[in-house]
């Protein structure tokens, strides 16, 4: 199978953790939905990444859904537990609810800044806050948010983590969350962590 990202995608991130820790053989193709040569529209009507083809031809899309469909073929990420399946999934929810914060805020400040709304760039600040603090407040003093050590919500809380580094440096989530910081070093020993660091791409000014 091919999965396509973009090097500083959280959301692509997620997927690729989830294919190197279940061990699943697949190649990595780089792209850049914000350049006009990008193979993404082509692929996924919605021209994002991650963007997953499968060797039988069948193209999924968004991080949630690869994962889903890595999940059901290869268990081991998500807890058996009905509660702590839907603490896992709802994590997740505000860790890329985080990231969605992040991108907005990333793209406004593309813009010349005349043209950037302030009020915009708030709200966006006020829930990438409020959404590590929560975090921050459900992660068990073990490290992780249930007694499945490693798994989704482990997965996407360490890559938003990483991406505030990549695309938010000014705020410094390790002094507002001691515990995720606990977390995160744990998981940037994995290997998965460790092969999957973002980088930055270039995104067009935003008019
Ligand atoms: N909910 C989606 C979000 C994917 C997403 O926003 N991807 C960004 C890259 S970080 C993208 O491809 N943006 C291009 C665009 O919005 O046109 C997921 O979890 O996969």
């Amino acid at each position: 199978m091919k999965l396509y990202i973009a090097t500083p995608s959280p959301f692509a991130r997620k997927a690729r953790v989830a294919l190197l820790e279940k061990q699943v053989p697949h190649d990595v193709v780089i792209d850049n939905p914000w350049q006009p040569g990008s193979q993404i529209k082509e692929l996924n009507p919605l021209a994002k990444i991650p963007t997953l083809v499968l060797d039988d031809g069948r193209i999924l899309h968004d991080s949630k859904v690869i994962f889903e469909y890595l999940e059901l073929e290869t268990p081991g990420h998500l807890p058996e537990n009905k509660h702590d399946k839907i603490i896992h999934r709802l994590t997740e929810v505000v860790a890329d609810g985080i990231c969605d914060a992040v991108v907005m805020t990333f793209l406004e400040n593309q813009r010349p800044e005349v043209s950037r709304s302030q009020f915009w760039l708030s709200r966006q600040a006020d829930k990438i806050r409020a959404g590590v603090h929560e975090l921050e407040q459900q992660l068990l003093p073990s490290g992780s948010f249930t007694v499945l050590e490693f798994g989704l919500a482990e997965i996407a809380t360490g890559c938003m983590l990483g991406y505030l580094d990549l695309r938010y440096p000014s705020y410094d989530w390790r002094s507002d969350a001691p515990h995720l910081l606990k977390l995160y070093e744990r998981l940037m020993q994995r290997a998965s962590f460790q092969q999957t660091i973002p980088a930055a791409q270039d995104v067009p000014v935003n008019q």
